[in-house]
């Protein structure tokens, strides 16, 4: 072996890389080495503007000091206490500084390490709340087609991309999901689409069959992320709260890419008036410094749970990392910067700026769709041969011309940091339009 560090010919072989074509990659790597601002640097030192705030999480941008500080600080004093039957002062004070920042009566956290620990905790509070209630039958979880909840076996039960439900076989048992809500006649919307309300009706069906008595909770992200973005109808989330009500079923959103700003407001839930039992978040949570997530409960389905007696076990459930302490450091610390920088008003400033630069991609070969919230925009390409390919060539080609992207099939994705400027928008805009022409 040797001592030497060059790169040897075969040392990207161990990384199994996760949502990744491994094979493919290694020919022909793509590696950042740096990071700053709202810009990465490759190892040979090629700037790449970030579109994509890492993914969807790095929201007030890299290398910000404040949070380098307090994370140091916070291990100088104390690497990590445990938070089962015993607490350390950062996670209470996080946690009361959320209920703050969360509309309506949101106002107890429950935090662990990622959006798909997120996801399964809230589904496994669902269930105990309403077993604690004197309602055990409620076992049922309602997802929608085209939802992306992270990873686990409860993720990707009540998700709906196919890819990642197919290889898995074994999932949830008693998982229905809801349509879709990208329409054809909403193509080119500018925000929420007219259009598609009424497919929220569907939970009504879905009751009809199963039996409200039968149903624990249904999730979905607000405005869905990961499957090429797609702003919620115009009057669609309040519908699905309205039926939720009328049948005793528990609303969970998925804010783990629309908390923390992305949309001009804290959370989705406060941007659409509608406020759900249940909230699961990570990504910008901590801006991505330490891995953190988190379920935001509301105050009835956390009395729920405090029936008991007084000496037992609230909730069966918890991680070795919940509540970490440089998790919570990290995140108390970008918390100020949201607050100090008031960077939620930012990305709301900056939304129809963002809107005009996006849109102005219409007419450009393909480009068969392009929907915008916050900061944030989906754009479709049409297929070229098999699903993904075009969409594949289009992430290469941009990155190639100093752009990270996310793709997902045939659609580009994009949310860059709210700290971005209006002439990095334009950046933007401008390498987009030259991929989009590259890959035609
Ligand atoms: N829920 C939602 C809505 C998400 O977007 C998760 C849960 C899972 O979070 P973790 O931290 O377990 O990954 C996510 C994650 C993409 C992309 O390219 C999106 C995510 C992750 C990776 C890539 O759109 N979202």
């Amino acid at each position: 072996m040797s001592s030497n560090n060059a790169p040897a010919a075969n040392n990207l072989e161990a990384f199994f890389m996760p949502f990744t074509a491994n094979r493919q990659f290694k020919k022909n790597p793509r590696l950042l080495a740096r990071a700053k601002g709202v810009h990465y640097w490759t190892p040979e030192g090629r700037q790449i503007i970030d579109g994509t705030a890492g993914l969807w999480c790095v929201n007030a941008g890299h290398g910000r000091e404040e949070i380098k500080a307090a994370i140091a600080k916070q291990l100088d004093e104390m690497d990590y206490a445990p938070s089962f039957q015993m607490g350390h002062p950062k996670a209470f004070e996080l946690a009361a500084r959320h209920a703050a920042l969360l509309p309506g009566d949101l106002n107890h956290a429950f935090y662990c390490n990622s959006g798909s620990e997120a996801v399964d905790s809230a589904l496994k509070i669902a269930l105990a709340y309403h077993r604690a209630n004197g309602q055990g039958t409620r076992t049922r979880f309602i997802g929608r087609e085209r939802g992306y909840h992270g990873v686990g076996f409860g993720g990707i039960s009540v998700g709906g991309m196919v890819n990642n439900r197919k290889w898995f076989g074994a999932m949830l048992p008693g998982v229905d999901h809801l349509p879709h809500t990208h329409l054809p006649e909403n193509a080119f919307s500018k925000g929420e689409p007219e259009n598609g309300a009424h497919l929220a009706d569907a939970l009504e069906g879905i009751v009809g069959l199963h039996d409200a008595s039968n149903i624990a909770a249904v999730i979905v992200e607000p405005c869905a992320g990961s499957t090429g973005f797609l702003p919620p109808p115009k009057g669609y989330l309040k519908r699905l709260r309205e039926i939720c009500d009328k049948h005793g079923i528990l609303l969970i959103f998925d804010e783990v890419i629309t908390g923390f700003g992305r949309l001009g407001t804290s959370f989705a839930a406060e941007k659409f008036g509608v406020i759900p039992d249940l909230m699961t978040v990570a990504k910008g949570i901590s801006n991505a410094t330490v891995p953190m997530g988190g379920v935001f409960v509301r105050k009835h389905v956390f009395d729920g749970l405090m029936n008991g007696p007084e000496n037992a076990i609230d909730l069966f459930h918890g991680y070795t990392y919940s509540a970490h302490p440089l998790a919570c450091a990290a995140a108390s610390a970008v918390l100020d910067i949201y607050r100090d920088e008031e960077l939620f008003a930012r990305a709301a400033e900056l939304s129809p700026y963002w809107e005009e630069g996006i849109h102005s991609l219409k007419g450009l070969p393909n480009v068969t769709d392009i929907r915008n919230l916050g900061m944030a925009c989906g754009i479709d390409l049409a297929p070229e041969g098999a699903v993904g390919t075009r969409g594949y060539k289009a992430f290469v080609k941009a990155f190639d011309l100093g752009l990270m992207v996310r793709q997902s099939g045939d659609a580009i994705a994009m949310s860059p940091p709210l700290v971005i400027e209006k002439a990095q928008i334009d950046e933007i805009v401008d390498i987009t339009a030259r991929t989009i022409k590259a890959v035609a």
